[in-house]
């Protein structure tokens, strides 16, 4: 295989565990704390979690080891969307799985949950597995995001783990991905497989965090790459000084990203989907919002800017929303089929126009043509329309246009307004890890395997303090079902991991609230440059300034 040479250095960086877990696995003992209750909907989520609801919360501490000193085989799956470090949580299970016992084995299901259902596997050995130390990606066995839902499946799960005398299963993975490591953990309790469940919060999306889960993991890797760009673009609009860029940057809902990117680079405009659905904002607010700053710095000869949009933003604005929803009814059913079955979009926009209600119909015919086909492309697994792919960032550039070409007309703007759009999404999510993130998953998946030494199930490996350097990060773990509340999901009432949001009087939204009129007028760029791996602990260990600044590091 061709390495690169800083992946050659990379293989050899030796991830920071928590001072906890660097005595030796038999120095490893348990520290059992309250019992606990679901965030919300307590009666209804323990009626449906009756073997794993209310199991206490647990810390490791330096001790006497006192886990069962049984074999363990334990299958590891990568589950959703790429996010930097989710290599390292597999060699961290690998290596806690194989201090314990050389007989110990590692399984990986390939290509996601469905890898699980399909008993597509490998077995890891030393070899293998040494190639991925430190790197980005989950090439090393594959994500995929089918939906673990059914009793059929969780019955062929059970099937698969009986025949390769499986232990425990490792699902690594976001809040729609831990939600099915919960449900799956009761099932195999409530069969008596014997089988244990964990998981392992990952999302560059930032948004699977409460307060006991800091942060996700890759979401420090993914800000930074992002951040990296932006500050280059930035100076490049400070150099040629001729161009608005707009930047959409991946969170499929939550605006963590896009508020992280913004902390770091002062960009001219950062819009906030939360605020937005706060203010019941409408696009065309929206885009007089950010015309008002472009005309701002027109006025003082300033030609450029920087707007990021988070690329959920579309799902927030209230007449936006509105108008997917109706979509969605509009093609549920043999409907879809029906209108894939048109040939030409003007049969197609027909079909729209009798379908939808005058408003959204009002709302989609202002959309630009690609983004008004956007809106028709086919929904994830889970019903999600795939914001990814929805162009928000030229759609509010046009409006911008129209907006700034009223002034014009009416001579309250005399400037030139030459847009160009990036999407930061996909750049970010395979990223070398940073050490954080190295260290920080590395030490997630060493946990997880203490808490399946220990006997766990239903549990969420939990690394914390993570604002403080790695020898004081304190590893334990918490039962998923204390995240979880009822949410209506496809017409019916569902228990899920409730989603983290930006809250919008949370610190890191307040500090940005509190700078950004000046950011949109003036030009008070910053450079974070890229991610640093070697050198001084100011620049190779830093935190997010959204964990810096929501610990009170700030
Ligand atoms: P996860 O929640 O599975 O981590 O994925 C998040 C994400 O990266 C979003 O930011 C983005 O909208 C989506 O995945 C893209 O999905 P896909 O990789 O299927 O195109």
């Amino acid at each position: 295989m061709n390495i690169s040479p800083l992946q050659v250095q990379r293989l050899k960086y030796v991830p920071k565990l928590p001072g906890m877990l660097r005595h030796g696995i038999n120095e490893i003992c348990v520290k059992e704390g309250e019992e606990t209750s679901s965030v919300a909907d307590q009666e209804k989520i323990k009626a449906l979690f009756p073997n794993t609801y209310g199991k206490k919360e647990i810390t490791f501490e330096k001790g006497v080891n006192t886990s069962a000193a049984k074999k363990q085989v334990v299958g590891v799956i990568l589950s959703g969307g790429q996010a930097p470090g989710g290599h390292n949580v597999v060699c961290g299970l690998y290596d806690a799985l194989k201090a314990t016992n050389p007989e110990n084995v590692l399984y990986g299901f390939k290509g996601g949950p469905s890898g699980l259902l399909e008993d597509n596997y490998l077995v890891f050995d030393d070899e293998y597995i040494d190639q991925f130390r430190n790197t980005g990606g989950f090439d090393i066995i594959g994500s995929g995001r089918t939906k673990l839902e059914t009793e059929e499946q969780f019955a062929v799960a059970a099937e698969v783990c009986k025949k390769h005398e499986i232990t425990a299963i490792v699902i690594i993975g976001g809040d729609d991905s831990n939600t099915n490591a919960a449900v799956l953990a009761e099932y195999f309790a409530a069969h008596g497989t014997g089988v244990q469940v964990i998981g392992c919060p990952k999302t560059i999306d930032g948004d699977l965090k409460n307060e006991d889960i800091e942060c996700s993991f890759g979401f420090d890797t993914a800000t930074k790459t992002y951040s990296e760009l932006i500050g280059n673009i930035e100076r490049d609009a400070n150099s040629a000084k001729k161009y608005w860029h707009f930047v959409k940057v991946m969170g499929r809902s939550a605006s963590h990203v896009a508020l992280e990117c913004a902390l770091e680079t002062q960009p001219n405009i950062c819009l906030i989907s939360e605020e937005v659905a706060e203010k019941k904002m409408s696009l065309a607010q929206i885009s007089d919002y950010i015309a008002d700053s472009v005309a701002a710095r027109a006025a003082k000869g300033m030609n450029f800017g920087v707007a990021i949009i988070p690329e959920g933003v579309v799902e927030f604005v209230p007449e936006f929303s509105a108008l997917i929803k109706e979509i969605n009814e509009m093609l549920a059913g043999s409907k879809a089929d029906e209108f894939n079955a048109l040939a030409s979009w003007k049969e197609k926009y027909a079909f729209i126009q009798n379908g939808l209600s005058k408003e959204s119909f009002g709302v989609f015919a202002t959309l630009p043509e690609t983004v008004q086909q956007q809106l028709f492309l086919e929904r994830d697994p889970h019903g999600n329309v795939q914001v990814s792919l929805i162009e928000s960032e030229k759609l509010f550039s046009a409006l911008v246009k129209a907006n700034l070409e009223e002034r014009k007309k009416n001579g309250t703007y005399k400037g030139k307004f030459s847009p160009l759009h990036h999407f930061f999404g996909y750049e970010g999510r395979c990223a070398f890890p940073s050490n954080f993130d190295a260290d920080y998953c590395y030490s997630l998946g060493y946990n997880a395997f203490m808490l399946i030494q220990y006997g766990y199930n239903g549990y969420l490996s939990k690394i914390s303090n993570l604002s403080r350097p790695a020898e004081e990060w304190v590893a334990g773990g918490m039962p998923i079902t204390k995240m979880m509340n009822m949410e209506r999901r496809h017409g019916e009432d569902k228990p899920v991991i409730r989603k983290a949001l930006v809250e919008l009087d949370g610190k890191p939204f307040k500090y940005f609230e509190e700078r950004r009129a000046t950011w949109a007028v003036e030009t008070c760029y910053t450079y974070p440059g890229a991610i640093q791996y070697y050198g001084p602990d100011e620049v190779c260990n830093l935190t997010t300034r959204t964990l810096a600044l929501e610990k009170g590091m700030m």
